[in-house]
This record gives C-alpha cells, structure tokens and sequence, in this order.
C-alpha cells in the first residue's frame, strides 16, 4: 500500500472517530502496550525437541494437517518467529511448553529438566528483547498414557508429574529473573476419562494435593506467575476433565493463582468474555489463551470474530489491560505456519483496537439512561467505521507491511526458507 494512501486514510478515519468522542491516537498508544504472547508450538504442530522427530499424543488435544515446511530444529524455530515478529507491529513474547528445550540430542525426561536446557531460550529472548512465558508440558509421554498425570492413581506416574511441574516453576523463574519480566507459567493437564467415571471425587483431590505440592516452593512475583488453564472436554477425555473451569476457580481464588481463559474450553455457547467481569473481581490477573473453536476445541487460527471482540472489550472496559496476559493458542497444520501466527496476531490486536476505539462513555450513559436503541444502534455503526485505516496506520509507523502488503512476503519466505525444509 502506498505511504500517502495510508496517512490519507488516517486522517479521515481520525476525525471520523473524533465527531464521536474518540481519540485515535491515544487508542494507537494503548495499543501498543499490548504485549502478545506468541504460543511457539504453532511453528512445528506442537512436536518439541525431545527426540528428532517428536509429534503430538496422547494430551486430549489434535493437530491436524501436513502443510509442508514445519519447524524442525530449535534453529528454525527462532528464525520462523523472527520472520513472525517482522511482519507484526507492537510488540511480543514467546510462550515456550517444556519440550521445547535445548536437550542436546540426549534423552532428558520431563523430571530432569533444568534451566541450562532453556538458556539458549533466554539468551535469544534477550538479544530480541522480547520476554517468555512458559508451559509444563503434560502430555506426549508415556506416563500420560493412561490419560492421568497429577490427578491419576498411580502414584510413580504423579510423582513424576509433579517433579515435572516443580522443575518448570524453577525454569520460568530464571526465565522471569534474567529477562526482567515476569514469566507466566500455565498449567494445563489433560487428565480425564473417555466414559462415565464413578470416582470424580478422587482425582480431583488428587489435583488440589499435586498443585499443594508443586506451588510449595516459592518465587519472587517479579519473576515468576502461576495461571491455571481449565477445559470442558478433549479427545479421549469426552466425560470427564478433572481440571475443570470450577475446579480452577476454586484452587486459583484461594491460592492467589492467575486463571487463564481459553475460549475453546467452554460450551461452544459461552462467552469468554463474559467471563472477565466476574473473575477480576477475585484474581488479580488473567491470562488469555485466544482460540477459535469451530464445533469443538479444534485450536484454528484466530479471526477478527464476535468471540475474541467481546473478550477485547471486557478488558478494556473493565480497564484491565494491565491485569490481563495476553497470549494465543492454536496449532492449525494445514497452511503456511508463519501465516498463521501473522493472521491470527494481527485479528488479536485488531479486537483490542476495535475495543479501544469504541465510544464508551456515549454508550454507558445511553444504557444508564435506558436509551436502549441508541445503544444497539451506536454499537451497530462502529462496525463500519474505518477500523483497518487506524490498523493500517499502526503498521506503517511500526515499519511493517500494512493490509494485505504482508501476504507476499509469506509467500517469498515460503519460497526462500520453508519449501526448501523438505
Ligand atoms: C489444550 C490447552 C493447552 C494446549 C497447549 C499446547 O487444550 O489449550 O493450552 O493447547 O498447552
Ligand atoms: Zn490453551
């Protein structure tokens, strides 16, 4: 796109959001305080580097797909997320899950990780300036087999989890601690059970006993944050999940943990961000895991959609964007994988973009008023406002292509780097 077309653009669009109360700068300004956590397991279909040709299994979760030219090597990764980071304004993080570590060809089980096997990790995070957020990665492992890890019964297997989860507490906070940010660490397990169980109760004591455990050591919150990711349901875990949402809620209010929200967790009818008003009244922080299900958890790459709208704009109303870690969780293996980050990157700040600019205050005293029609009406005529001329202004001052600028270079990086990995 054409510099002048773009500034023409602005302008227009400027004072088309300025007749109705809205400062466009200053939601360019917020927005770019958004820091995205880029999930690093899009790149390679969550394989990670344990062994050479690592693949998913075994976690309730499925990624589906051979487009060609996925991540093979810990090399590959950073250049892919480098590529990634080019062709997206603001700024970034880099959400590592534990099998991504630099093990150096050696089999190192999940019980005898450390932070060595990350500081390869923490020293290109540094020379990017981006920060990290980090994942314990219980699944694709023979001792998740069973579909149990810290909520099954056999007690060789959950001690094993839980040395795992201590292991990465201590990983993220190193991480946190070097870089100078803190470094969330999720927890997601995906223990559960395909048929009816009889013994809920069980397990999921069993989980509130290995958290105690793994949550017993403690960390500067400077360096180190603990969020809890809950899930309705997953493949081979259709009647049961033992880390349920009210499980969560409950370990999470009375523990001081964060909650992560990922909204292909919920029935496919529930609003995530509906959400956000009511846990923000009891946790001090949220992190997001934005998704997008299509009939079931399905993890496709994030569009600019009602549901990741509504999300943006209970943050922002509920002016929380400092209490809200924002990140993405998807893993679609059927299209350029580094299109998929730029996609689903961009229709994220998108929403917070279209949230920022929304004319709030009009539409508080509309609905304190009863104005009911002047409300829907209002938020009816913002959808068509000029959202992607203020977009596309925030690329061309964040010097990264604007619009549909960013396809090409895709294609070429497609040509020049990843046809070239078969
Ligand atoms: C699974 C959870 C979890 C995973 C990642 C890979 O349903 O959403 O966040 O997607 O840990
Ligand atoms: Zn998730």
């Amino acid at each position: 796109m054409k510099k002048e077309k773009v500034l023409q653009a602005y302008d227009d669009a400027r004072e088309q959001y300025a007749a109705l109360g809205v400062d466009t700068d200053t939601a360019l300004r917020k927005l770019d305080n958004i820091t995205i956590s880029l999930h690093c397991w899009q790149t390679d279909d969550v394989g990670g580097f344990e062994t050479p040709d690592a693949a998913l299994s075994g976690g309730g979760i499925q990624a589906t797909g051979n487009y060609p030219g996925k991540a093979r090597t810990i090399s590959q990764l950073k250049q892919d997320m480098e590529k990634v980071m080019s062709l997206l304004p603001g700024r970034q993080r880099l959400s590592l899950h534990a099998i991504y570590g630099d093990f150096g060809g050696r089999k190192t089980d999940r019980d005898s990780i450390t932070p060595e096997h990350f500081q390869g990790w923490t020293d290109w995070a540094k020379s990017q300036e981006i920060g990290l957020d980090f994942n314990p990665t219980f699944f694709s492992h023979p001792r998740a087999e069973e579909g149990f890890t810290l909520a099954g019964k056999n007690e060789k297997h959950r001690r094993f989890w839980i040395e795992h989860g201590k292991r990465c507490r201590r990983i993220a906070a190193e991480m946190g601690r070097q870089l100078g940010t803190p470094c969330v660490n999720n927890l997601w397990i995906p223990d559960g059970s395909k048929d009816i169980p009889v013994d809920r109760y069980t397990h999921r004591a069993l989980l509130k006993e290995s958290l105690d455990e793994i949550f017993s050591e403690e960390f500067p919150a400077e360096h180190l944050r603990d969020s809890l990711e809950s899930k309705l349901f997953g493949i081979g875990s259709e009647s049961m999940v033992v880390g349920s949402a009210e499980f969560y809620m409950g370990y999470a209010i009375k523990n001081n943990k964060l909650i992560t929200l990922d909204n292909g967790h919920y029935h496919p009818t529930e609003q995530v961000g509906d959400k956000i008003s009511s846990l923000l009244l009891y946790v001090d922080e949220l992190m997001l895991h934005m998704t997008r299900g299509v009939r079931w958890d399905s993890d496709h790459v994030v569009i600019f959609n009602d549901e990741i709208q509504l999300i943006a704009q209970e943050i922002v109303r509920c002016k929380a964007l400092e209490r809200v870690h924002v990140g993405l969780d998807y893993f679609d293996a059927s299209l350029n994988r580094i299109g998929a980050y730029v996609i689903g990157t961009r229709a994220a700040q998108l929403a917070f973009l279209y949230a920022l600019l929304e004319p709030t205050e009009t539409l508080r005293e509309y609905e304190e008023a009863g104005r009911n029609f002047e409300r829907l009406a209002l938020m009816e005529v913002m959808k068509t406002k000029p959202l992607g001329a203020v977009y596309d202004y925030y690329c061309l001052t964040g010097n990264v292509p604007a619009a549909e600028d960013y396809i090409a270079d895709i294609q070429q990086y497609e040509k020049d780097v990843l046809s070239k990995r078969i």
